[in-house]
């Protein structure tokens, strides 16, 4: 067996490896984030459950921690109680990034990790099968409910040689996305192996692990070494070790070699990770903005690597250059050795240990402006300024622009530099991490003014019969669905945030969207290609739902936003033509005769375009478990029928 299939089939309560259909599979840690993590939590309320049931459940501050007005505090207050009341560990604002926290504290070779946040497989970099979900699955999963995927492709990539001087993980997952791209991986997992792993060290190979998000996998995964252990051990929890690597004679359903010794720096360029180019080709390119950080590249390596590059300089005049390490511990690593004193010496502004600039909650680059970040996401409009062209780079070539005021290949400055060592013992402080009670049974939840409710949704209903509300075209991310940035903060409060729905992409959607719902007619969004991309934000399903959006025809869909469409009783049809696209205009009405019976059937459905009825073939492949959540309209409702 390879190593996806060893982890999966030590959790499989339901489905075979060797099928075809869906696995079931036991989830051993959730993560939660307060972005997604509200909802999360408000379902899992109306769930009924009593207590947590996964072995272990962390809730962390780290998305929303600007605080403009009340709502990201009462947020916060809510996460604290409700996290004490039912047994989950919370992790106070302050203290990091959820990924790169669970990878120093928590994570473990050979378990499950289910998180509300598309970088969950950071963990697979330490050898965990680590996938992003929708909240509400990660709320079933709380509650000791198996998590469902198809039986995943798993697709081997092979490192060998050593990575040139100034040449680092970054750069290795950017070439695994010039190779595999943004679309077109869906059900797939990347499982890593090859001679060059003795010399990728944790924090590297949760770097790779965690842009694999950007290629639409389910997850990737490293194995289980002595560079693991070392890392454990260093996080003083040798004993979470356990070996873990593929068979000898492990199958795979395809093999990438990369040689490491062959690559240089890249970057990948506005407006998708998808897009590569090698630093050299942009070389001279003014640059006005560098940020360091995000759950991809703010380990204490990057940021010292970083330290190092600018030690005894300051930043060019042109360009503003801000930092927001990963967790405490790596900032506390950083101002103990006096590496905090050297970054700020040279200019850095601080940041706080959180997501911030990377969600463009802060920090947006002005009008038309190059910004250099080390982060994994580049959509338009993402940093807060949708003319600014975003680039995402190594820490390295990074911290060379950000000295230089120009695009610079760092492979001369870095070899220059001594080589930055994993460290013996990481600085362990888990005063920020709150344990839960014994018993949470007395715990009052707090519930400001900020906290909702968790909308109901009818069943679906005997035919479709509506409009177009909204055509849009290819790889339309759930940024584009749902902005993050400063609309962030109304994430606990569906009817509030509804109203932005496809605010960037057309402000006056949820004015017809709503107007519709009223007049008792179903929106129907059709879309191009894998639509869907990017973060695992199930309000991106679940505000359209709101809104009364019963179905999206789309060219193809991604994984997690697919899930979430499902999970909360929007059908997410294909069409069996990718022309057919064309043949549907935006405000055109629309039909399904029979959309019940299509769902319960085959999941073939005619839809009727326009006056004239023009037939147009779509068809959705559910599995059974699928078919049900659909037909009830929605997870919860198939939950609260159990209860
Ligand atoms: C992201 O990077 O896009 C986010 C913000 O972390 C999202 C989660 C969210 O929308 O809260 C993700 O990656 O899933
Ligand atoms: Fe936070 Fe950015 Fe990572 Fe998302 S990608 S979890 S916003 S740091």
């Amino acid at each position: 067996m390879n190593i996806a299939q060893k982890i999966l089939s030590d959790h499989l309560v339901e489905g075979r490896l060797d099928g075809t259909g869906e696995l079931g599979i036991r989830i051993d840690h959730t993560l939660t984030q307060d972005a997604t993590g509200t909802m999360a939590f408000l379902q899992f309320e109306s769930m009924g459950v009593e207590r947590i049931a996964a072995e272990r459940a962390v809730s962390y501050v780290d998305h929303n921690t600007v605080q403009i007005g009340p709502e990201n505090a009462d947020d916060h207050a809510y996460l604290k109680s409700v996290a004490a009341r039912y047994g989950a560990v919370f992790s106070r604002p302050g203290n990091g990034i959820c990924h790169q926290l669970h990878l120093e504290r928590f994570g473990a070779p050979g378990k499950t990790l289910l998180g509300s946040d598309s970088h969950t497989p950071t963990g697979g970099g330490l050898g965990m099968l680590a996938i992003g979900a929708g909240g509400i699955d990660v709320a079933v999963a709380m509650g000791g409910g198996p998590f469902f995927m198809p039986v995943p492709k798993v697709v081997r990539i092979n490192l060998q040689g050593r990575l040139p001087v100034g040449v680092s993980a970054k750069d290795v997952v950017l070439h695994v996305l010039s190779i595999l791209s943004t679309k077109g991986n869906v059900g797939c997992i990347l499982e890593y192996g090859g001679d060059a792993l003795s010399a990728l060290d944790v924090p590297e190979r949760a770097t790779i692990t965690n842009m694999g998000a950007e290629c639409g996998v389910t997850t990737s995964v490293f194995p289980s070494d002595e560079v693991t252990r070392r890392f454990l051990k260093a996080q003083g929890r040798e004993g979470d070790w356990c070996e873990l690597r593929a068979d000898d004679d492990a199958e795979y359903d395809r093999v990438i070699e990369v040689d490491l010794s062959m690559l240089e720096p890249l970057a990948a360029a506005p407006h998708s990770p998808g897009n590569i180019v090698t630093v050299a080709s942009c070389a001279g390119t003014p640059v006005q903005q560098v940020l360091f950080g995000s759950c991809t590249n703010s380990s204490y390596r990057d940021l010292k690597t970083v330290a190092m590059i600018l030690k005894g300089q300051t930043v060019h005049p042109d360009v503003s250059v801000g930092l927001a390490p990963g967790s405490r511990q790596v900032l506390e690593m950083l101002a103990q050795e006096g590496l905090l004193t050297d970054l700020i010496k040279s200019g850095v502004r601080l940041f706080e240990s959180a997501c911030g600039f990377c969600i463009g909650n802060h920090a947006s680059p002005g009008e038309g402006a190059v910004s250099l970040r080390t982060s994994n996401r580049n959509f338009e409009g993402r940093s807060g300024t949708k003319s600014a062209a975003v680039y995402l780079v190594s820490p390295e070539t990074a911290a060379v622009a950000a000295l230089h005021g120009v695009f610079t290949d760092p492979r001369e400055v870095c070899a220059g530099l001594p080589a930055v060592m994993p460290p013996a013992v990481y600085e362990i402080d888990d005063s920020m991490f709150v344990m839960p009670p014994a018993d949470g049974g007395k715990v009052e939840i707090v519930r400001g003014p900020n906290i909702g409710t968790v909308p109901v949704n009818p069943p679906l209903p005997e035919e479709l019969n509506g409009r177009c509300t909204i055509k849009v075209g290819d790889k339309i991310t759930t940024d584009h669905i749902m902005p993050a940035g400063a609309r962030l903060k109304f994430r606990s409060n569906v009817q509030r945030y509804a109203q932005y729905v496809f605010e960037g992409v057309d402000p006056d959607f949820h004015k017809r969207a709503s107007a519709l719902r009223d007049e008792g007619l179903h929106n129907v969004i059709v879309a191009g290609e894998s639509y869907g991309q990017g973060s695992s934000r199930e309000h991106a399903a679940l505000c359209p739902m709101y809104l009364g959006v019963k179905a999206v025809a789309a060219v193809s869909l991604e994984r997690i936003h697919r899930a979430n469409l499902i999970n909360f009783g929007i059908v997410p049809f294909v069409f069996d033509k990718a022309d057919d696209y064309n043949a549907v205009a935006q405000g055109a009405i629309l039909k399904i005769e029979g959309l019940r019976k299509a769902i319960e059937g085959d999941g073939r459905a005619t839809l009727l375009v326009g006056d004239d009825g023009k037939p147009v073939a779509l068809h959705v492949d559910l599995s059974n478990r699928e078919r049900a959540i659909l037909l009830a309209g929605g997870l919860l409702n198939t939950i609260a029928a159990k209860y």
